[in-house]
């Protein structure tokens, strides 16, 4: 026989079923139920400063363990501060829970104090929402909550309690089994459709793998090594794809797209078939889509039915997990008959070879200087001491860019960065997460001078729990990808991306009792990136470097990607 208990109890023991350790949050009036019950509870309760950050971090912890994060905030401005972050979980399907207090439900829709229409305000930023009006239904919302969460295309899942269900009295019993009739997930792929694609892939002449975010999802990683192993396929992995298939793999080509390299986007444009794994060509990928891989043949594999020619029709699809889908294709690639395999060797030795030539003709070459400390070289230093196993965590700008073109990832569930909603203020908190879960790894959060102003309060918490993250700001003083587009597609006319104040590094982490420091030499950068390296707690490093710098190669919106401006133009000499 179960025992009584309340509903807050019961929420924390479903969360313990759930595997869940600790849970990223910020209290409010209608959660004291909630914290009451943590207060005597083995789970751990992370204050963060900043329910948005909370979010964050519920992702950073996340991506870097494949479980469902944990996410709490109260009602109103708790939960609406969730919003970014579930919109931002929603477009990286990240899975996590976030748990929002309610007004008790006989005040829900009269405006009482700090009342928000939480479910409806939270229904297109969710992968699926709850409002919980019966304690009753709190233990299979909450398991469902799981099971969504983590099942299919994952995604965030919002659970919206009363407070009076929070205090209500009742009795737990474990949920084992889920059963949503209207939630279905195809995860085998279709036997028929794998062994066309198996047939597609030998008759390609010039195949290419486009692999994405959804491999770390599926945890496929291995799968699509042996993948391109077996058939010596080049690949590209988007930028939610990094770490998918080792940086050092000799098939990695690079990250294709806007700020991707020449040979990626050369390959997508000649390829006359993509292999897309998890992929949503997106448009920051495929640049101006009518001209996109004008001659490939395409087979898209996504768990998400709704992916499947959204933006680019495949002319094979397949629906299902890719790491079920790749174990099927790749028996029956190993399986295939040498003679078979061997018909287009002459043509794909050459297709290497184009690849090759792309890669050495214009590869990313990172600016560096005697004088001053270019961003790139920043990424440089810190691969050298990541060594392609650190994790890092990015903000969004020019610095994200940057690391994903020059730091190296040699495993899955390292690189975490704000991807499709592109949202400042991800990268540190989102490093805060991936430190709670894994304390072994070293940690770095990159971040710009302008989205570091936008999570400084997180310090604290840094301080707080000893998270030895280390801050590297990327500080050029400006909002720098903003200033990037103001300079060369409105005229240099520079509009409000100055960020002249900047607090002195030291001085502010030392008010919250970190270390800090602030370089401006280039020689001072590896000692300096050693010592927050060697220093046991967190550590700010401000790094000032060139200030006008530009991203490249880039493809201008709305361009072709075979469209690229390889570096910066010089100005042209006009004759007297
Ligand atoms: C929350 C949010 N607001 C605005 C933007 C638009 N935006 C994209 S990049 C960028 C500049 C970022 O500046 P900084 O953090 O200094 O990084 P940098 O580009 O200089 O590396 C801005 C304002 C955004 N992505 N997210």
């Amino acid at each position: 026989m179960s025992n009584l208990m309340s509903g807050a109890r019961m929420l924390l023991e479903c969360l313990a079923r759930e595997g869940t350790e600790c849970i990223f949050g910020f209290p409010g009036g209608v959660t004291l139920p909630f914290y009451d019950a943590m207060y005597e509870h083995p789970i751990r309760h992370v204050l963060v400063r900043h329910e948005e950050n909370a979010c964050f971090a519920s992702q950073g912890y996340a991506t870097v363990t494949g479980k469902v994060g944990v996410c709490c905030a109260t009602s109103g401005p708790g939960a609406t501060n969730l919003v970014t972050g579930l919109v931002n979980a929603l477009m990286d399907s990240t899975p996590i829970v976030a748990i929002t207090g309610q007004v008790a439900t006989k005040l829900i829709g009269s405006d009482a104090f700090q009342e928000a229409d939480t479910f409806g305000i939270t229904r297109s930023c969710t992968k699926h929402n709850y409002l919980v009006k019966n304690l009753a239904d709190l233990p299979q919302v909450v398991h469902e909550a799981f099971y969504i969460a983590a099942s299919g295309r994952p995604g965030p899942v919002l659970i919206d309690v009363p407070k009076d269900v929070f205090q209500g009295q009742g009795r737990y019993s474990p949920v084992s089994a889920i059963h949503l009739p209207g939630y279905k997930v195809y995860a085998e792929g279709h036997t028929g459709q794998i062994r066309r694609a198996a047939q597609m892939i030998w008759d390609a002449q010039r195949p290419l793998v486009y692999a994405g975010g959804g491999i770390v999802a599926s945890n496929a990683s291995a799968e699509l090594q042996s993948l391109v192993e077996l058939v010596d396929l080049p690949t590209v992995c988007t930028i939610m794809g990094l770490g998918t298939l080792p940086s050092d793999h000799p098939n990695f080509i690079s990250m294709p797209g806007m700020h991707g390299s020449y040979a990626s986007n050369m390959g997508l444009t000649h390829t006359d078939l993509i292999i897309a794994l998890g992929v949503r060509f997106d448009d920051r990928v495929t640049g101006r889509l009518s001209t996109f891989a004008p001659h490939a043949k395409v087979i898209h594999v996504d768990i998400d039915p709704a992916e499947i020619g959204k933006n680019r029709i495949p002319d094979l699809p397949i629906v299902g997990d890719a790491k079920r889908v790749l174990q099927k294709l790749n028996k029956l690639l190993a399986e295939t008959d040498p003679a078979v395999a061997a018909r287009n060797a002459d043509a794909r030795k050459a297709w290497w070879q184009q690849i090759r030539q792309w890669m050495e003709e214009h590869p990313l070459v990172p600016a560096v200087s005697s004088t001053e400390i270019k961003p790139q070289h920043v990424m440089l230093e810190i691969d050298r001491l990541s060594g392609g196993h650190a994790i890092v965590a990015s903000d969004v700008g020019q610095h994200q860019m940057w690391a994903a073109q020059f730091i190296r990832f040699n495993e899955p569930r390292l690189w975490l960065n704000s991807g499709g909603l592109g949202s400042m203020g991800y990268g540190l908190p989102a490093a805060m997460g991936a430190q709670f879960a894994r304390p072994d790894k070293l940690v770095f959060a990159v971040v710009g001078d302008g989205g570091f102003q936008m999570s400084i309060p997180e310090l604290a918490t840094l301080a707080n729990y000893g998270l030895p993250v280390k801050i590297v700001v990327v500080n050029n003083g400006y909002l720098g990808m903003v200033r990037q587009w103001q300079e060369l597609f409105y005229d240099n006319r520079l509009c409000s991306v100055e960020l002249d104040t900047f607090p002195d590094a030291e001085k502010l982490a030392g008010a919250y009792g970190i270390k800090g420091r602030t370089i401006e030499r280039p020689d001072e950068l590896a000692p300096a990136l050693r010592e927050a390296v060697d220093e046991p707690g967190p550590y700010l490093l401000n790094v000032r470097v060139t200030q006008a710098e530009n991203v490249y190669p880039m493809v201008p919106a709305g361009s072709a990607i075979s469209e690229m401006v390889l570096s910066q133009p010089q100005p042209v000499a006009v004759a007297k």
